[in-house]
């Protein structure tokens, strides 16, 4: 299979590793938009936020409690962060392979700024 994600997740190309469990990889975004800026990610190869399965939901859930996680491990909660999960062309997704963005460590402009 010829995705990126799938290849950091089984480790043949690198990338900085935040948490890991059987299921959920979080890693460093290599181009970070803000002082946080951790992928979470399923190891199911899931393409997008539109292939999501009724038998992925709990996966689902997951990355969002590993996200919550990683944004208290990185003291970033009480200040706030954003997760955001771009969907296709006009969502400006660029890898197909579900993941969340989790940003913080100063204000974040406008969403649509
Ligand atoms: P998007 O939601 O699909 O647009 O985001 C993809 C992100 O993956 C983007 O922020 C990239 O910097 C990031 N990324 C990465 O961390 N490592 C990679 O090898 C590649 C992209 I390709």
């Amino acid at each position: 299979m010829d995705c990126i994600f799938c290849k950091i997740i089984e480790g043949s190309i690198p990338s900085k590793k935040v948490f890991e469990n059987d299921r959920v990889l979080a890693f460093q975004d290599i181009q970070p938009a803000a002082p946080v800026h951790i992928l979470i990610i399923p190891k199911k190869h899931i393409p997008t936020m539109n292939d999501i399965g009724s038998e992925d939901l709990e996966l689902v859930g997951e990355l969002f409690a590993v996200a919550r996680q990683i944004a208290k491990e990185q003291g970033i909660d009480e200040a706030g962060y954003r997760l955001i999960n771009n969907v296709n062309s006009d969502g400006g997704q660029v890898v197909y392979h579900l993941h969340i963005h989790l940003l913080g460590g100063n204000k974040l402009g406008p969403l649509l700024a």
